[in-house]
């Protein structure tokens, strides 16, 4: 049946839930994002079969100041809880803007939105600090989805800041149990249930079965996400981000790319799934909702990020999914990873 006029617009302003602005993107062969402009919080990524990528909670309260519970929550100007801010910094707690007259930067995506947020005079009583952060969400051919965070000091004072962030990504499972993460093996991590200790992870794939709340740091190039039951892999890459045309080799990866002239790249992972005692204590959380998700977090953590007036930071995350006849042994990872 041919898609009716508003299912064909490649970017598409509407309301959602309790009437908060969003932004939903459509590219041609038919995989879908939606943005709310509240957090600039991405809270679906579908496929060209229409199937759900990202987990949002079904008791997610879509209702300023709560942050929505699920998709890709920003974390700025502060990664965790520390200090008068609030848990993950308040980006993700502002209404955003859509950003009408960015600064030239170039894509090859036909489906992308813009978005931008500045402090409120609230905002510098807490965080007294100028800036602008540019948020673009786009769609790739593929049916990939791009997010380039800018953050630029606009500081008249003189007065650098510092910040640390994350993209604090939920992806959809089917069953924790039933997923392994090839790719964090033998690193080292900071163990946020072992009040922060630093081990060294096993040899060989993570399996989940009880909560998990680890930092990595220095992760490797490629990380997997295989979901025996969705037989559906994700690749976690962050070493830049190849043309468009390598996109097809392994059709999808998600790669992570995070720069500032002085800092280098930003990438530890943050691993997290609640389980189940940890699940009952969330209100806008089913208790049973752990086992259908997993966060996967590109993050600055353990190297903040310092910008002088003037200066900007970028950090992309692409994330795609590879359908994948996985089960056990018959997809290696390796072989996936040796493909991108
Ligand atoms: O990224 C892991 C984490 O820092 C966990 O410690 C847990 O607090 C999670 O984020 C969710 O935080 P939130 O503030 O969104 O409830």
């Amino acid at each position: 049946m041919a898609a009716s006029g508003s299912e064909r617009v490649a970017v598409e302003k509407c309301k959602g839930i309790n009437g908060l602005d969003k932004v939903v993107l459509r590219e041609p062969r038919g995989s879908t994002a939606e943005v709310y402009l509240y957090g600039a919080h991405v809270t679906s990524w579908k496929n060209d079969h229409g199937e759900e990528l990202l987990f949002v909670s079904s008791k997610a309260i879509f209702k300023p100041p709560k942050a929505i519970r699920g998709g890709i929550p920003i974390c700025f100007p502060q990664f965790g809880s520390h200090g008068s801010l609030e848990q993950h910094g308040f980006a993700r707690n502002r209404f955003w803007s859509i950003d009408t007259d960015p600064p030239p930067f170039p894509t090859n995506s036909k489906s992308f939105i813009d978005l931008i947020l500045k402090p409120s005079e609230e905002d510098m009583q807490k965080w007294p600090y100028s800036y602008e952060f540019r948020l673009r969400v786009a769609l790739g051919t593929g049916g990939d989805l791009m997010l380039t965070s800018r953050i630029r000091n606009t500081n008249a004072d003189g007065k650098p800041f510092t910040f640390t962030f994350a993209y604090h990504t939920y992806f959809s499972v089917s069953d924790i149990s039933e997923v392994r993460v090839e790719g964090l093996e033998t690193l080292d991590y900071l163990d946020n249930l072992q009040n922060k200790e630093r081990s060294t992870e096993q040899g060989d794939a993570l399996t989940f079965e009880s909560e998990v709340d680890k930092i990595y740091l220095g992760t490797p190039t490629k990380i997997a996400i295989l979901d025996h039951e969705k037989k559906r892999t994700f690749v976690l890459r962050k070493d830049g981000l190849p043309d468009a045309g390598k996109h097809d080799i392994l059709d999808n990866l998600v790669k992570l790319e995070g720069s500032s002239k002085e800092q280098g790249s930003f990438f530890p992972l943050v691993v997290w799934n609640p389980w189940d005692k940890k699940a009952k204590t969330m209100a806008d959380f089913g208790d049973d909702e752990y086992k259908h998700m997993l966060c996967v977090e590109a993050a600055v953590v353990e190297k903040p990020i310092t910008l002088k007036p003037g200066e900007e930071w970028k950090g992309r995350l692409e994330l795609s999914a590879v359908p994948s006849s996985y089960c056990s042994g018959q997809l290696d990872p390796q072989k996936v990873i040796q493909n991108s």
